[in-house]
């Protein structure tokens, strides 16, 4: 659990690190029409954080409680993620993964093996919800990597 914790507090500053430098050009670049943007990418995994840390928090002061997804597509497709402001929402990740931190230092290995059910009834602990939130950032730094590649790629074409 402790470096699951280490890994959750650097999240801010690994999306920080795999955007530094970038044009608005390159944030903006869809590698394909049915593909997001970095920009959209940064508003999407904050989306989630908003959603997933209200998660973590139930299954922390509530008993087995109703865990509801949210549909990431739907958000992406019908909130307006282009006229969003990046630096405002990467900012509310920050600080969604920062006002969990006092709760993770105080965590007891009973509290991490607390349980919430998804409506489908798959249980999960609270450190396999941590899990998804580190493994959720990581997916997407490697497609972020993947649409820098890919922009680049573009630039040579021409
Ligand atoms: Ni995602």
């Amino acid at each position: 659990m402790e470096d699951l914790i280490k890994e959750y507090a650097l999240g801010y500053a690994m999306l920080r690190d795999a955007i530094e430098g970038l044009t608005e050009e390159e944030l903006r670049y869809k590698p394909a029409p049915d593909k997001w943007s970095i920009h959209q990418i940064l508003i999407h995994v904050t989306d989630s954080e908003i959603s997933s840390t209200s998660r973590l928090k139930k299954v922390l002061a509530e008993d087995e409680p109703l865990l509801i997804s949210f549909d990431q597509d739907a958000w992406a497709n019908n909130l307006g993620y282009d006229l969003m402001d990046r630096e405002q929402y990467l900012l509310l990740f920050k600080l969604l993964r920062s006002s969990m931190q006092t709760i993770l230092d105080n965590l007891t290995s009973e509290q991490s093996e607390r349980v919430g059910v998804y409506v489908d009834q798959k249980r999960f602990t609270f450190k396999q919800l941590t899990e998804f939130r580190v493994e959720h950032v990581r997916d997407h730094l490697d497609q972020i990597e993947r649409v820098k590649k890919a922009y680049q790629e573009n630039q040579l074409t021409y």
